[in-house]
């Protein structure tokens, strides 16, 4: 019976430190509880320096601004590290330092969001009102926005400081910062043009920099980064797919913009007011005649909500709501196949896992 019972504890307690591949309700729960004790640490660091008004100041911004997202990408690092680990590296510190990671991207995500609802004249998202629209706020918001930039690289170093990859990792994240902000000019400058001009190259051109490399690409990189990867082909093979798949998310962050419902997105379109290189716009401007070319030249770009009505009619006429349903049909297997082709053995069952959760997540 003695020796049944510590046989039984053995198996107990290697059970308990033995690491699943999979990646299932409990990390979930995990990843999301870890706020707290992010916050409470990027805090710490702030009373480093003040003890007055900074500290509860920045506490309001991150649980506003970090807390309450989709953690998509932040949980990326965490699937991806666990799929392309080696079974010696794959250890609960090793997943502890991934998720430690994940939330640096969140604080960098909220860094992005914020400056991106100030230039895109957005006032809800989250189903909340936009941080920069509070009365108590406002301006101030271009500071905080650089108290999360910079505060990624504070928590990075309190995290990974220690750690091999951390040079290359940091490496990464100011490049993200750099493209994406990039995109993000591009999005805005290409707005003062004409969009009856534009095209789905100009649409890919602006998207790959603003959405894809951060959003899809990075998660993966710092996984591959953490397992030690070196070879500059598997980084190539896993965005290429990653950036295809961006692309896909940002056509239908753009549907949605036109025809999401608010309780749906949390968040109000502003893409046509705003004369955004969209996917609705493009792939609409490809179908439109002469007569439509026009609604679109008097009407795209304008605050007015009888005219930003007209082009969701002219939309709905075109049927681009049902182009988009086709052309998520057509991505899925586009997709599958690109996949398909990545020689990397260890990419395929992670970067299927990632399109196939955007896929059918449908926000
Ligand atoms: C998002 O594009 C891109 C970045 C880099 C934040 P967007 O403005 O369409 O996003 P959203 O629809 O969430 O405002
Ligand atoms: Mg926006
Ligand atoms: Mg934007
Ligand atoms: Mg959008």
């Amino acid at each position: 019976v003695t020796r049944q019972k510590s046989f039984r504890n053995i198996r107990y307690y290697s059970s308990q430190t033995e690491v699943s591949r999979k990646y299932d309700k409990n990390d979930a729960i995990q990843f999301k509880s870890m706020f707290k004790q992010f916050a409470s640490d990027l805090l710490e660091d702030v009373r480093k320096y003040d003890t007055t008004f900074a500290p509860s100041w920045f506490e309001r911004s991150l649980q506003y601004n970090v807390n309450g997202g989709k953690l998509n990408r932040g949980q990326m690092t965490v699937i991806a590290y666990k799929i392309l680990a080696d079974d010696s590296q794959l250890t609960v510190e090793n997943i502890e330092l991934a998720r430690k990671i994940g939330w640096v991207s969140e604080l960098f995500e909220a860094a992005l969001f914020m400056v991106d609802d100030i230039i895109d004249g957005s006032e809800i998202r989250r189903n909340m009102p936009c941080w920069h629209t509070l009365s108590d706020v406002k301006m101030q918001s271009i500071n905080d926005m650089l108290m999360l930039e910079n505060g990624t690289f504070v928590a990075l170093r309190r995290y990974i400081g220690h750690k091999n990859y951390y040079p290359r990792i940091f490496q990464m994240f100011s490049e993200a910062l750099f493209v994406t902000s990039l995109g993000q000019t591009l999005d805005t400058l290409i707005t003062r043009e004409n969009v009856i001009n534009q095209t789905m190259e100009r649409f890919q051109g602006i998207v790959q920099y603003k959405t894809c490399h951060s959003a899809f690409y990075l998660p993966v990189a710092f996984a591959l980064e953490m397992c030690g990867y070196k070879h500059p082909g598997i980084y190539e093979d896993a965005k290429k797919v990653l950036v295809a798949i961006g692309l896909f998310f940002q056509a239908r962050n753009d549907y949605l913009d036109c025809f999401g419902e608010l309780t749906e997105t949390g968040k109000e379109g502003t893409d046509i007011q705003e004369n955004k290189v969209s996917w609705m716009a493009i792939t609409a401007l490809n179908k439109v005649n002469e007569k439509q070319k026009e609604i679109m030249q008097s009407c795209y770009g304008q605050k007015d909500p009888s005219k930003v009505a007209k082009v969701i009619s002219l939309y709905k006429e075109l049927g681009i709501d049902k182009d988009f349903l086709e052309y998520e049909k057509e991505s899925y297997e586009r997709i599958n196949n690109m996949i398909q082709g990545s020689t990397f053995y260890n990419l395929k069952p992670l970067l299927q896992m990632i399109w196939d959760t955007i896929y059918h997540k449908k926000i």
